[in-house]
């Protein structure tokens, strides 16, 4: 017992009532109820957060959580507090690789976690030919991000995706089937991860109750630890934000060409004289078509939030006149929002398809 010792540990996960901690020094797992006061505060604990821990009995393994220090980032779904990396983790084949998909994870966690290091794993490398591999490379490295290829089968790439992961947190996040429990137990001999274990085609199902837990890798070098955290896939509407706005800059190449863009809001999607427009040849089909797509998607959600927020949307209108005490005003039943005609103004931000050739472009991607 070291009654009045506090050091400060990583919590692994929630456990019976409590939590799992690993302080590193000791090299021990604890298992800490937080103190009441903590509770009473109603002060979130996630798995990754760093915590004081106190009333320290080694033989029982077993202390109390007295603080829990601010997070530098955290992510509600799955819970998880101070992550490094995101490894955004995609099959070549079985599940097909498609573009979107991989577009969204990207958006998705550079918005969530707009501090952190990202890496592009193309698992599964065993199905896939050399050609495959080389068109992934020329889209995603030359755009800056990192490259992984490998194979959770045959051990191919493995080292060198154990050495990125050194001395930091990642989170391994990707659609389900793509092989990330089957990373993680290779990672760490002995973790036994669930594998081969699809979730329903909108992400709901049994994970939705899984708790998150971090996990510890053998160093290889360095002092600190390396922790993981394995992710559910996530459906559409998990992965769609209400911000258009901010798609552009989540986009390198679509960033770039909208610095010389004459409009300052511009979602470089019709606009007449779009820098991006007239530049569409220099980048990815595919890219801009999942650009197009997420942009959509987000001003889609922005509208259902905002017609939320707004249900009080009167269900008269006044014609003719401002309100009820204007004289010249007319009181008239609202029309059901489909039975109205769109307003000029919308129609023109909407986006108009007659700009691009979206069908020849969604053709020429899919050759
Ligand atoms: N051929 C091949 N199959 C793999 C590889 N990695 C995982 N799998 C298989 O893909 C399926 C899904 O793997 P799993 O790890 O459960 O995917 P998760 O949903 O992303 O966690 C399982 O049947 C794995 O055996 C790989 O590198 N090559
Ligand atoms: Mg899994
Ligand atoms: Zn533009």
């Amino acid at each position: 017992m070291v009654p009045n010792r506090v050091l400060t540990g990583t919590v692994l996960r929630s456990h019976a009532g409590g939590y799992l901690v690993y302080q590193k020094d000791l090299n021990l797992e604890f298992l800490c109820p937080a103190r009441g006061r903590l509770k009473k505060e109603r002060v979130s604990i996630f798995a990754g957060d760093i915590v004081e821990i106190s009333d320290i009995d080694t033989e029982l393994s077993q202390a109390v959580i007295s603080a829990c220090q601010p997070r530098r980032n955290s992510l509600s779904r799955p819970p998880l507090a101070n992550v490094d990396q995101v490894v955004i983790v995609q099959a070549i084949h079985q599940p097909e690789w498609h573009p979107l998909w991989c577009d969204r994870y990207l958006v998705h966690f550079q918005l969530e976690l707009p501090d952190v290091s990202f890496i592009l794993c193309f698992n599964k490398c065993d199905l896939a030919n050399e050609d495959d591999i080389q068109s992934l490379r020329n889209v995603y490295e030359r755009l800056g991000y990192k490259l992984h290829i490998t194979s959770a089968r045959t051990g191919f790439g493995m080292p060198e995706l154990t050495d990125e992961l050194q001395g930091r947190f990642s989170i391994f996040t990707g659609p389900s089937g793509v092989g990330k429990s089957t990373l993680l137990n290779v990672l760490k001999p002995g973790l036994n991860l669930k594998t081969g274990i699809m979730e329903n085609e909108f992400g709901v199902g049994k994970h939705t109750t899984t708790a998150s837990e971090i996990y510890r890798l053998e160093e290889i070098r360095g002092e600190n630890p390396t922790w993981v955290a394995d992710t559910p896939g996530f459906s559409v509407s998990e992965l769609t934000h209400s911000d258009p706005q901010n798609i552009p800059f989540l986009f390198p190449e679509i960033k770039e060409l909208a610095t010389n863009c004459k409009y300052s809001n511009c979602l470089h999607l019709v606009e007449e004289g779009c820098n991006v427009l007239a530049n569409l040849h220099s980048i990815s089909k595919d890219r801009y078509l999942s650009y197009m797509t997420l942009v959509e998607e987000s001003k889609e959600r922005q509208r259902e939030e905002q017609s939320q927020s707004t249900k009080i949307d009167s269900k008269v209108k006044y014609v003719g006149g401002k309100d009820d005490n204007d004289e010249r005003a007319k009181k008239i039943p609202r029309l059901n929002k489909r039975y109205r005609a769109t307003s000029r103004r919308l129609e023109k931000q909407q986006f108009s398809p007659g700009k691009i050739d979206l069908d020849s472009l969604a053709a020429e991607a899919e050759e």
